[in-house]
């Protein structure tokens, strides 16, 4: 299986942490550098989208978005599971985990936006989206006892997106109003599977 990926994506390391944790890390899923920005074809056979992560399967079908493919990979390889079957604790996991997505598709769009030229630029959009960072972590700070309670997809899912927000926004001030989400932060980062796809490194 090829799994395309760029360093710098949240959405693509999410499943590099992923794989790490379920002890997967290089077996069956070969990890493909790519540049989603300049549409090379065979993302684009993957993924018409032209987004990272996409996945080629090994019976010859892809597919494109990180929440499916962390579904699958989870369901397919051994390891621990990441995210149950079924019931609350799989409601559990997706609650997380959607909060995480929205976080990460904020802290994107307000990065992506801040990199227009002048004059494209819009200051009202990133204000909007970098409120929207710092809602989302008003409210993960408000259900830490979920967070804490053990680290499936829906932990995983959180750390990546606060470390992107720490990456990409160092001056965003969610940790004011989230001072526990804040120091969980700082104790996930240390994980080897954060350790080893560390977007800086
Ligand atoms: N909803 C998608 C978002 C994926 C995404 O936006 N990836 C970015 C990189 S962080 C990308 O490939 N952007 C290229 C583009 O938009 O053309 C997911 O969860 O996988």
């Amino acid at each position: 299986m090829k799994l395309y990926v760029n360093k710098t994506s949240p959405y693509a390391r999410k499943l590099l942490v992923l794989l790490r944790e379920k002890g997967q890390a290089g077996s069956r899923v070969e990890a493909v550098q790519t540049d989603p920005w300049t549409s090379p074809g065979d993302l684009l056979a993957a993924n018409p989208a032209s987004k990272v992560p996409a996945l080629e399967t090994d019976e010859g079908w892809s597919m494109g978005e990180s929440w499916a493919i962390a579904e699958y990979l989870d369901e397919i390889l051994p390891g621990p599971r990441l995210l149950p079957p079924a019931g609350p604790a799989r409601w559990r996991e997706l609650r997380l985990a959607a909060l995480a997505q929205a976080m990460t598709d904020a802290a994107f769009s307000a990065a992506i936006e801040g990199r227009r030229p002048d004059g494209e630029r819009s200051p009202g959009w990133v204000a909007r989206q970098t409120a929207a960072v710092e809602r989302t972590a008003a409210a993960l700070e408000a259900q830490l006892e979920l967070l804490t309670a053990g680290f499936g997809l829906g932990a995983l899912s959180v750390g990546v997106a606060l470390d992107y927000v720490a990456f990409r926004h160092p001056g965003v001030p969610w940790r004011d109003a989230a001072p526990g989400l804040a120091a969980w932060h700082s104790e996930v980062v240390r994980r080897p599977s954060f350790q080893a796809t560390d977007p800086r490194g």
